[in-house]
């Protein structure tokens, strides 16, 4: 697995329940409101991060529970984030000096440290975990045998081990996990709009059609996206067998980087991922048009993907902590999505707003060219979402981070080279 020799070379590894006592003094639970005790999962990445910093400021107590893989790939991959990110110890004691807020953290790898994660749910007693910590990037997961094999492990394990520890623990808390609109996959249903995770059948029987409402059918485009089809199933199965309260989030493409929390400090600031494998469509256009490179578009540019800027990720994550499912209901599923743009349409978009030119490349996965998405998205606006549109953020996005921080580019990590089969094309590099 590439990244655990990096990890125990370089991270103490805590076991011993006075360890994890210890360690977990630094989180505090005082609790200026009525407010939840709030365990976040993988909160050093970047939904997490802003997610943590968040849920603080509103008053719920909170503890980061991250074993830092995100800044071990970096290292593998030999790529940074474009923001110059903080040791998480930093990033916490700024924010207990601008705020006096406490934010806990705790190093603990929740797919292979598992009594450990059950001893941190039994000492901090959470009302609510939300669930970031998994391997999120789809050319990631597709890179090699090893990064296949420890996207599955991971993701796997790690949301099995949550569910299997509060069951151990027997504590009732919700849990929110962050999946992805990549379950219902590109295509399969052609124009008929996208429900909330279940779909409505008619089953035929010998006395007739029967109605039922089952989980929408799963079609993942990468290793990545199929481990979140398999979440799926974990957490039907956890809350109908043991009651386990979850809220399955069917996030779209994140965009944008900052929050009003991030923007406090420049210590606090949120990653940026640019490089070939974990920057995502529309960061990578904005940064690629700040530092002059050619917008990148693979194949025809005719996928259509769902966004949602990060400002928005935070809030919807609020909301679904403030909306848990009772005990015994099924999984609950919002589509965490607030717009839908075909990616050449995005390049066009960025490109007139900017000047940058646009290249159509070779595209290195398999997937459809072209696709129709039309996606359900009421309950979140329901609950009082009032999403930031492309049509405001993004000339405000294309003037900031990327701008300020385009000496730290590495134009030869821009183009994406991992293929989802032997033997595809890849562009070379378009600069040097
Ligand atoms: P990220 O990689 O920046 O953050 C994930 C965090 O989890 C990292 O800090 C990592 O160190 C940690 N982590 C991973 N495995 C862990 C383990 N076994 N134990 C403890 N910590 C672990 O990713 P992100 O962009 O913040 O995404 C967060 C979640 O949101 C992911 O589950 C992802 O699938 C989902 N999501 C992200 C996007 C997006 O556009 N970024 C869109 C839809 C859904
Ligand atoms: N694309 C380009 N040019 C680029 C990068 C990407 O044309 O430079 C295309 C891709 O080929 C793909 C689309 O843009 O068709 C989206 O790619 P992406 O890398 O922005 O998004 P994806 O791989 O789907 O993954 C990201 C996150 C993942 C999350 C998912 C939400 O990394 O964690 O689950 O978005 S969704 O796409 O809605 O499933």
């Amino acid at each position: 697995m590439p990244t655990s020799s990096l990890r125990e070379g370089s991270q103490q590894v805590v076991s011993s329940q006075s360890e994890v006592d210890a360690e977990i003094s630094g989180s505090d639970f005082a609790g200026e409101r009525d407010n939840m005790k709030v365990l976040i999962l993988g909160g050093d990445g970047f939904c997490g991060w802003p997610t943590a910093l968040h849920l603080s400021q509103v008053g719920h107590d909170v503890t980061i529970v991250d074993n830092l893989s995100r800044r071990f790939i970096d290292v593998e991959l030999e790529v940074e984030s474009l923001t110059p990110i903080r040791p998480i110890h930093e990033r916490v004691a700024v924010w207990k000096e601008h705020t006096g807020k406490s934010i806990g953290f705790i190093s603990l790898d929740i797919a292979r440290e598992y009594d450990r994660l059950v001893a941190v749910l039994l000492k901090l007693r959470p009302d609510a975990v939300v669930h970031f910590a998994e391997q999120r990037a789809a050319p990631y997961s597709m890179r090699t045998p090893a990064t296949k094999r420890y996207t599955v492990d991971n993701n796997i394990t790690g949301t099995h081990n949550l569910l299997c520890a509060i069951v151990e623990s027997g504590l009732d808390v919700a849990v929110v996990h962050l999946g992805t609109m990549g379950v219902y996959g590109y295509g399969w249903s052609g124009s008929a709009p996208i429900p909330e995770g279940y779909l409505t059948v008619h089953v035929p029987t010998p006395d007739g059609a029967i109605e039922r409402e089952i989980l929408h059918p799963a079609n993942p485009g990468s290793v990545y996206h199929m481990t979140k089809t398999l979440d799926q199933l974990l957490f039907a199965f956890y809350a109908k067998n043991d009651g386990i309260r979850v809220t399955d989030l069917h996030q779209g493409i994140v965009w944008g980087t900052e929050t009003p929390e991030t923007g406090i400090d420049d210590r606090l600031i949120n990653r940026f991922d640019y490089d070939g494998d974990y920057g995502t469509v529309l960061n990578r256009f904005i940064m690629q048009a700040a530092v002059g490179h050619p917008l990148t578009v693979h194949g025809t540019g005719g996928q259509t993907r769902a966004f949602i800027h990060i400002r928005d990720t935070v809030r919807c994550i609020e909301i679904a902590l403030d909306n848990p499912p009772a005990k015994g209901e099924r999984v609950s599923v919002f589509n965490q999505v607030t717009e839908t743009y075909r990616v050449r349409d995005l390049a066009d978009l960025v490109s007139k707003l900017t000047g940058a030119e646009i290249a159509y490349l070779p595209n290195p996965r398999k997937e459809a060219a072209d696709n129709d998405l039309d996606v359900t998205r009421d309950r979140f606006l329901a609950l009082g979402l009032n999403p930031t549109m492309l049509g405001e953020g993004l000339v405000e996005e294309t003037k900031g981070i990327g701008v300020k921080y385009a000496s730290r580019a590495d134009f030869s990590k821009i183009v994406a080279k991992t293929v989802w089969k032997a033997g595809m094309e890849v562009a070379p590099d378009l600069m040097r």
